[in-house]
């Protein structure tokens, strides 16, 4: 294990070509696996590759590929993932997927009060895991999906950034639950994250019968700025309904771009939101101003009396993040996209200061707090982030990938590079599984027919990994519905 640790260290920091011990036992190098994954993927999603790229950009993609290989900060937990592509030869254990079928949401005993996103969820054990299997097509048609939203009872939401549309997973496909009134979506503002909070225990009798109640809360761009709402949760799963929002925070700065976006309630009751800096670098050390932050509030949008600085400001220094959650040792981590050279898995700590814009990525400097990862933005752009036990999922944007990380050494790995498109958001689903959504019909990616999608994924214990990177020896094959794209 020593040996195959140095092994992956240097490999993530030196060469293209050095031998690799897969989980498999399979020694191999690196440079083999990356041109294997690629003609690999290039037979199994042939439409869709002739359909997304042109010869020019898939001889890029590969140079990228190869080129990652040697991008690694030496000394640094992590350092920079090495972008990979299924190795495996074993038959693919999922449910074959097909456009427009619909899972139907079991419920969730297993989750933690309010919303059902954090924590490893049943069916999972404790350590480290990994995807398994072919994901499975739980919803498509999406436009735009932005944040998932499972509901205790098994419902589930899912937010559309442009068109203000909060919809609901059902069997046989979607529905509209809401519009959210007052957004203005606008390049990367509109309706962005989504949080539950149930209603006290007292009150709400929640069940199968009557319906999650609760509030649903939603993090959106209005004219003004970018504000928080939430909204009473009615009905019963299949038939859920938003009454009308009241207002919980306002005043976030928006603007085309940099609208962070994520909320999420922490195990401490208490609501966080992510900010970007809206374009303007200074707010994000200014701390008087809302973007650029990651912010804690009470549910009714008001300071909790031990933040950092008496204000709403939980840590700072932040440019645009768009990834919350927690560990099981109620450790806050966030996913944060660089300007142009690094993008950042952070430890969040309250007060801290993150470094941007005088610092990206790994600085060593002693006033900032560097990220525990970073990647090239060719290879992330990451925006949603799950926690599974002690395991770490990053939707990735134009890495078009699913980074997995293990939060007890940084080491990262890829999953479905290049296979489903720009992912926006993860969450742990039911039954042992990972849920993912798609981003390809915001402009910024190639719309396939059936896009965006809504996927399930089974997660399953693994090794813990080595410090460094390695090449996923699980990675699985595309779900047959990528063969028509
Ligand atoms: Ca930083």
């Amino acid at each position: 294990m020593t040996a195959q640790s140095t092994a992956l260290r240097h490999g993530a920091t030196s060469a293209t070509a050095r031998g690799q011990v897969t989980a498999d036992g399979q020694v191999t190098t690196q440079g083999q696996v990356t041109a294997q994954g690629q003609r690999r993927g290039a037979a199994q999603h042939a439409g869709r590759v002739l359909g997304r790229l042109t010869l020019l950009s898939l001889l890029s993609a590969v140079t990228v590929s190869l080129a990652a290989c040697t991008s690694g900060v030496p000394g640094t937990p992590g350092g920079t993932g090495v972008p990979t592509a299924p190795t495996s030869t074993e038959p693919a254990p999922g449910t074959p997927s097909s456009p427009g079928v619909t899972g139907v949401p079991s419920p969730d005993p297993g989750a933690q009060p309010g919303e059902p996103n954090t924590g490893p969820g049943p069916g999972v054990a404790a350590g480290p895991v990994e995807p398994t299997g072919e994901p499975v097509v739980l919803a498509s048609g999406l436009e735009a999906p932005w944040s998932i939203l499972r509901l205790p009872g098994g419902g589930a939401l899912i937010s559309e950034r442009g068109t203000a549309r909060v919809r609901e997973l059902v069997s046989g496909g979607l529905r509209d639950a809401v519009t959210v009134p007052g957004v203005v979506a606008r390049g990367e503002g509109g309706l962005l994250g989504l949080a539950y909070l149930a209603a006290p225990a007292s009150a709400s009798g929640a069940g199968a019968s009557t319906g999650p109640g609760g509030w649903v809360y939603a993090y959106f761009t209005g004219a003004e700025s970018n504000q928080i709402v939430r909204m009473p949760l009615t009905g019963t799963v299949g038939s859920l309904a938003l009454g009308s929002p009241e207002p919980v925070l306002s005043g976030i700065p928006r603007a085309g771009n940099h609208d962070g976006g994520r909320i999420r309630f922490g195990p401490d009751g208490m609501l966080y939101a992510t900010t970007g800096d809206a374009g303007d670098t200074a707010r994000a050390q200014d701390l008087g101003s809302l973007g650029g932050k990651i912010l804690r509030m009470t549910p009714t949008g008001t300071v909790p009396p031990d933040n950092p600085f008496g204000t709403l400001v939980y840590s700072y220094g932040h440019r645009n993040p768009q990834g919350i959650a927690w560990d099981s040792r109620g450790r806050l981590w966030a996913s944060e996209f660089g300007q142009s050279t690094w993008d950042e898995l952070n430890l969040i700590t309250p007060g801290a200061d993150y470094g941007w814009p005088e610092a990206e990525g790994i600085a060593h400097d002693s006033r900032y707090t560097d990220p525990v990862v970073q990647w090239r933005t060719s290879e992330a752009s990451p925006s949603g982030l799950a926690i599974v036990g002690d395991t770490l999922f990053v939707a990735a944007l134009r890495g078009e990938r699913l980074w997995r990380v293990d939060s007890s050494t940084g080491a990262a790995t890829a999953w479905f590079v290049n296979t489903f498109g720009r992912l926006r958001d993860v969450v742990p689903g039911p039954d042992g599984t990972l849920w993912f959504v798609t981003n390809n019909t915001d402009g910024r990616g190639t719309r396939a027919p059936g896009d965006d999608r809504l996927y399930s994924v089974r997660v399953v214990q693994t090794s813990p990994l080595a410090r460094g990177t390695r090449v996923a020896p699980g990675a699985n094959p595309p779900p047959a519905t990528a063969v028509a794209r």
